[in-house]
């Protein structure tokens, strides 16, 4: 598929859809999932990608109106020079630095575009091996520990196979037993803290190793790769990396040193799904368990995530939750947990049908872009005169 030739448009949608409960992290309380998701429509065919972008820059740098401002002023006019499809498209965005959730959105459009045509899965393509993965949830900070074991309860009863509790200084070891306590010591239970401890928490942090868990995502934050490997060598409990991992070479770095022996693999964060595979195989290939995370996913995100992660290298249960853990209603059909799995989409591209009438009804606002004619016909005069 190139996008020359022919006219394309690009609509980017401004979403904002309600949760079913509240989602509390270190970094703030959320409440209404705000999304940009963009279509591009080219030869009576449309795709679809989510821009796994938060409304603010809590998580990392990026955030909901800086990713449309990069999507409409610097990689729609480069668009056109991704005379390969999706897998150019890292070259033709390459003169613009980071912004990795703006650029993943846009490949997972194209990407969507290019396989339909071709009707072919996400998941085929990328080279997943399984028709259905492990069901696992993200467990936000509750105002209290009762709370929290009644919502882990409510989990459990519907079929997760995995918890991952949000922790943060002074929610972080009471809970943690608690819910152990309850619930028993084979309930494979882990714990993300999204950066907010220091090196100055380690004696609590070893607490920890009393509680059995799979892994701590992400005690430190993001760039301080060298504390988390000091970290791992007076832990037990293995460290898994988000927030520190952009790609291929940070995974490498990361496991060079020590840093981290698992890695939560977020396609938006790393730039996209085709990078979130090399991160896989090259993790991997490291000896690193690997695994798919969520941002909080539509229904479209969801889709293509649970396409990854049906590969093989991805070998522990992800952040793969239903459409219903966040949504009462979706802009897909919902995604539903079958006794503790999710099914893999098998349609072509991500697989599922976006609902137009749901995606105006939480629509804030859109705006049609074409992708320019001019640069479509006189590539090298827009390179030089966007570069
Ligand atoms: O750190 O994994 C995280 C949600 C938003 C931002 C960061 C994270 C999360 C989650 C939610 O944990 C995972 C999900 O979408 O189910
Ligand atoms: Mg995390």
């Amino acid at each position: 598929m190139t996008l020359d030739g022919a006219a394309g448009e690009l609509t980017l949608w401004r979403l904002r859809m309600p949760l079913v409960v509240p989602f509390e992290t270190s970094f703030g309380t959320q409440r209404d999932k705000d999304v940009l998701i963009l279509s591009i429509n080219f030869d009576g065919v449309t795709g679809w990608g989510e821009c796994c972008a938060p409304a603010e820059p809590g998580y990392s740098e990026e955030y909901l109106d800086s990713a449309a401002h990069v999507i409409e002023h610097f990689l729609l006019p480069r668009m056109a020079f991704a005379t390969g499809g999706a897998t150019s498209l890292a070259a033709a965005f390459a003169g613009v630095r980071g912004h990795h959730m703006a650029k993943a959105a846009v490949e997972m459009a194209v990407l969507d575009l290019e396989l339909k045509t071709k009707q072919m899965s996400f998941a085929s393509y990328f080279g997943g091996t399984r028709d259905r993965v492990e069901a696992g949830v993200s467990v936000g900070i509750f105002p209290s520990i009762p709370e929290l074991l009644t919502a882990i309860e409510g989990y459990l009863r519907v079929g997760y196979r995995r918890i991952k509790l949000k922790i943060a200084p002074g929610w972080d070891l009471e809970p943690v037993q608690e819910v152990r306590r309850e619930f028993g010591t084979d309930l494979p239970l882990q714990v993300d803290a999204n950066c907010a401890y220091t090196r100055s928490d380690t004696r609590l942090l070893r607490k920890f190793d009393d509680c059995g868990l799979e892994m701590i995502e992400q005690p430190f934050v993001a760039s301080d790769m060298m504390g988390h490997a000091q970290l791992a060598k007076v832990l037990e409990t293995p460290i898994c990396l988000d927030e520190s991992i952009h790609g291929a070479h940070d995974t490498v770095a990361a496991l060079g040193q020590g840093a981290c022996s698992i890695v939560n693999i977020k396609p938006g964060r790393v730039g996209g799904y085709l990078e979130a595979r090399r991160v896989a195989f090259v993790g991997h290939a490291m000896g690193a368990q690997v695994w798919c995370g969520g941002m909080v996913d539509t229904g479209i995100a969801r889709a293509a995530n649970l396409a990854f992660a049906s590969l093989p290298e991805l070998t522990l249960p992800g952040d793969t939750s239903e459409s219903a853990r966040f949504f009462e209603v979706d802009i897909t059909p919902p995604h539903q947990m079958i006794d503790g799995y999710m099914p893999v989409p098998t349609g072509p591209g991500i697989g599922v049908e976006v609902l137009t009438e749901n995606v105006r009804r939480f629509e804030v606002e859109h705006r049609t872009l074409r992708i320019p004619q001019r640069a479509l016909r006189e590539p090298q005069r827009v390179l030089e005169s966007t570069l």
